[in-house]
């Protein structure tokens, strides 16, 4: 730690705990379950020693919150996500639980460094970016406002993709978060189910000849295996369970295939179960369409659902009462099979008829929708359904027709609508739509803030939602306020507990009491020494792993998030090349020293992306080195960005950048954690940005460029790109400097294919946005040189943010969408 200002603080001796027993224990079971003494343990054995001191805390509470559920016969939810990024958990534990400081004492007596053991804590990785962070924040505001909910997903080995930067290129590592195991889970063995893929369908008759069921004879059979890990929520309140799924070959070697010298066959079973939880796909928004993702889809699905039918069944006897005991979320169209899958059970396996599981089916299940990215809506060709899952593919030509007779009973439905409704994509490659199966399956169906809602149902949805004008509805997206702001901002967090009390820490909407102080000069000096200790943390980082040295005094705008042309990281480097241009060619006028950080990570096929990712650190290694900018401006591109690095990088930051072409930010979330952290904002008009803008104020936040109607609107008139850029004499010029070679002396035509690529087309909108965006980046620069002008935008940030804690976007889900008490 690098400031008194930041303290770790105890928030509730709830159970009063004492270091010295605490450290008793941990020395038992280091002993005990780890086979090992203080004298010889490594900092590893430490780390799990402590772990498993927390989890054994945690393990009563789990047992009582699951039995609470089960005596109340609580409807249960169940949330489907192929991604949950979790990060490191040890913190959050002991900060619900309000053992952090004794926790600290504790190892301390021990001679052990807690920060340094909690350094060591692997992040668990198993999400590529905004999506399974929102599933991990989800989870534990359900466990804090008492949701009783099991998370499914799959326990992947090797999580996302550990970036280096060689030489400013990305290069992609595996992410080995398992190698000193896992303590946090549990084996479950004895809840195995079985997987089938391929094979045939076969058709039961009765006597008279009817066809009485449909029984799928997979060729392929593989298990899925549970590991449990338990999640607690803000004082322990109610610990659920995330469920993750691992595969395992039911024979794990072939024995006949081994004795016959074949030793590498008769390891294929196994390899190949192995294989469905090997690695996660590392593509955000676009989906990676082969055969192995779908095989994943299916596997973590239909295990799923078998377990929650047998939990259903045991409990209650009959299948009917399923949708008033569990509400089953879809996040995302990835486990959008599960659709198909419920029906098969209810139908081939419980023997229900069609109406009936239909029904059911539409009862049960919720959808939401992340992005409207074309390209990103998932799809699976029919002949590759056809052969992995041959009974699903009856039954999604079942549901589809049933769905277009209702269509077409409506009698107002146009020919081309009736085939955008189609779970059959007939244009081309017949392929299977994963939404509309998901939205045919559902009786909800979210959008993740107002904006993007409106835009599900005037575009990729707008024929479903006439046909089913009731079930779209917004849910717009939350941040856990224990994990981004009480346990990553501790100084944050104490001064607020300082000036206003502690009831914030169980009521988000209670530091809203600070918004008064915005205008107390004490206060927002107070405030500006802790940004400032967050800066100073963030500048050692920096200066440690890359040997860039940044001023803590000079504005930290930063933009972390994975790299996609439409969040225009491009337009931000353009303007640090305009920038350092200006600041050349005027060297007398009084500039406002700035770092530019950049993090995030690229698709690995992604060509785009991994291109800016280069120009990123071109620029920086020029900017940074030209002495004649004096230090006014640096450039920093910070690798392997990751839920760890964020919670260092969102306290120390200044400025936000929420920059994305308007209409295609489905919300953001990392918008949401810098403003709770007392950033400001500069952003478009795009995703959840419109309702922050509403909740700060306009005043708050600096908004900029085309709206979502101007997009289109230009879109539609012929946008011609060349003559915008001939019109803005400072993007010229930092074009013709970077595709002239000025950044990659070694290569001067490496940025040609991105610079032209937005003479020519720019679908992004970057040149239509830059003027706008550049001129309100030097507006931001006069409102930073009036210091106490811009931290009390910062404190009104602060203070009016917390209508964006998940608890909130939690409650709305449980009242309004699975119908659970909160
Ligand atoms: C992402 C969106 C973000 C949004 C998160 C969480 C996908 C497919 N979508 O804008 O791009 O904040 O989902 O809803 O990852």
């Amino acid at each position: 730690m690098t400031s008194a200002v930041i303290s770790e603080t105890s928030f509730l001796p709830s159970e009063n705990i004492d270091p010295k027993e605490l450290a008793d224990e941990i020395l038992r079971v280091l002993k005990y379950r780890g086979g090992k003494d203080a004298t010889v343990a490594t900092p590893h054995d430490w780390l799990t020693a402590s772990i498993k001191v927390v989890r054994d805390r945690i393990i009563d509470r789990w047992v009582s919150s699951t039995k609470e559920a089960y005596d109340q016969s609580a409807k249960r939810v169940y949330y489907l996500s192929l991604e949950f990024l979790i990060g490191r958990l040890m913190r959050d534990a002991f900060s619900n639980l309000g053992m952090m400081d004794a926790m600290r004492e504790a190892l301390s007596s021990l001679g052990v460094d807690f920060d340094v053991i909690a350094a060591l804590e692997p992040d668990a990785a198993l999400g590529n970016g905004g999506l399974g962070r929102l599933a991990a924040c989800f989870m534990e505001s359900m466990a804090t406002v008492d949701v009783p909910v099991h998370g499914y997903g799959i326990r992947y080995v090797n999580g996302m993709f550990r970036q280096e930067i060689r030489d400013g290129w990305q290069v992609e590592l595996p992410e080995n978060w398992l190698d000193h195991g896992n303590p946090w889970e549990f084996e479950r063995r004895e809840r195995a189910f079985e997987v089938g893929f391929g094979g045939s369908v076969e058709s039961v008759t009765d006597a008279q000849g009817r066809l009485e069921r449909h029984i799928w004879k997979p060729t392929e059979r593989v298990l899925a295996v549970a590991y449990d890990t338990p999640v607690v929520g803000w004082r322990g309140k109610r610990v659920n369970t995330l469920r993750l799924w691992a595969g395992m070959s039911l024979d794990p070697i072939l024995l006949a295939a081994f004795n016959a010298g074949d030793h590498i066959g008769a390891l294929r079973e196994s390899n190949k179960a192995d294989a469905l939880s090997r690695v996660l796909y590392p593509a955000d928004a676009t989906p990676a369409g082969q055969e192995l993702r779908l095989r994943q889809e299916y596997f973590f699905s239909t295990a799923s659902l078998q377990d929650i039918l047998q939990r259903h069944l045991s409990q209650y006897g009959d299948l009917h009462s399923l949708p008033d005991k569990a509400a089953i979320h879809l996040n995302d169209t990835h486990p959008s099979v599960a659709v198909a899958e419920l029906m098969r059970l209810l139908l081939d396996v419980h023997g229900l008829d069609f109406d009936d599981a239909w029904d059911i089916t539409k009862r049960t299940f919720a959808y939401t929708n992340h992005t409207l990215l074309p390209e990103a809506l998932e799809s699976w060709p029919v002949p590759l359904f056809e052969r992995l899952l041959p009974r699903h593919m009856q039954i999604v030509y079942a549901i589809n027709a049933q769905i277009l007779i209702e269509a077409r009973a409506k009698g107002d439905f146009s020919g081309e609508q009736i085939s955008s409704i189609s779970l059959i994509n007939e244009g081309g490659e017949r392929r299977v739509r994963m939404g509309n199966l998901a939205f045919a399956g559902s009786h909800s169906i979210n959008g993740v803030s107002a904006l993007h809602t409106e835009l599900m149902k005037e575009t990729v949805f707008a024929d479903l939602h006439k046909l089913y004008p009731t079930r779209i509805n917004n849910k717009t997206n939350g941040i856990t306020p224990r994990r981004w702001l009480i346990q990553c901002n501790p100084g944050l967090t104490a001064l607020a507990r300082e000036a206003i009390g502690d009831r914030f820490l169980d009521d988000i909407d209670a530091i809203s009491d600070l918004d008064a102080l915005a205008s107390d000069a004490a206060f927002r000096e107070k405030f500006a020494a802790v940004k400032r200790a967050n800066k100073q943390r963030l500048a050692s980082l920096v200066s440690e792993r890359l040997g860039i040295r940044v001023d803590p005094s000079a504005m930290f705008d930063i933009q972390i998030k994975r790299i996609h042309e439409y969040k225009r990281q491009l337009l931000n480097i353009i303007e640090a090349v305009a920038l350092y241009d200006q600041i050349r060619s005027h060297p007398e006028r009084d500039w406002m020293p700035r770092v530019k950080f950049f993090g995030g990570k690229a698709a690995p096929s992604y060509h785009n992306a991994k291109l800016i990712i280069k120009l990123a650190n071109d620029v920086a290694r020029v900017v940074n080195s030209d002495p004649s900018v004096r230090g006014l401006l640096k450039v920093v591109f910070v690798p392997n960005y990751n839920v760890s690095l964020a919670e260092i990088m969102m306290p120390a930051a200044d400025l936000s950048e929420q920059i994305s072409t308007a209409g295609m930010e489905a919300s953001g979330t990392g918008n949401m954690k810098f403003a709770l952290n007392g950033a400001l904002t500069i952003g478009t008009l795009d995703g959840a940005n419109v309702e922050m803008k509403e909740h700060v104020g306009d005043d708050n936040i600096f908004i900029f460029g085309l709206t979502t109607e101007e997009v289109a609107q230009r879109r539609a008139n012929g946008y011609n790109p060349r003559d915008v850029i001939a019109g803005s004499p400072e993007l010229s010029q930092a074009l013709s400097a970077i595709s002239s070679g000025v950044f990659s002396p070694d290569d001067p035509d490496r940025y040609r294919e991105l610079t032209d690529g937005l003479y020519q087309h720019d679908w992004f909108m970057v040149a239509a946005d830059f003027d706008s965006y550049a001129d309100t980046q030097r507006k931001i620069d006069e409102v930073w040189r009036d210091s106490p002008l811009w931290y009390a935008k910062a404190i009104h940030n602060v203070a009016r943010m917390s209508w964006f804690s998940s608890d909130r976007t939690i409650r709305q889900y449980a009242e309004e969408i699975w119908n659970v008490p909160v």
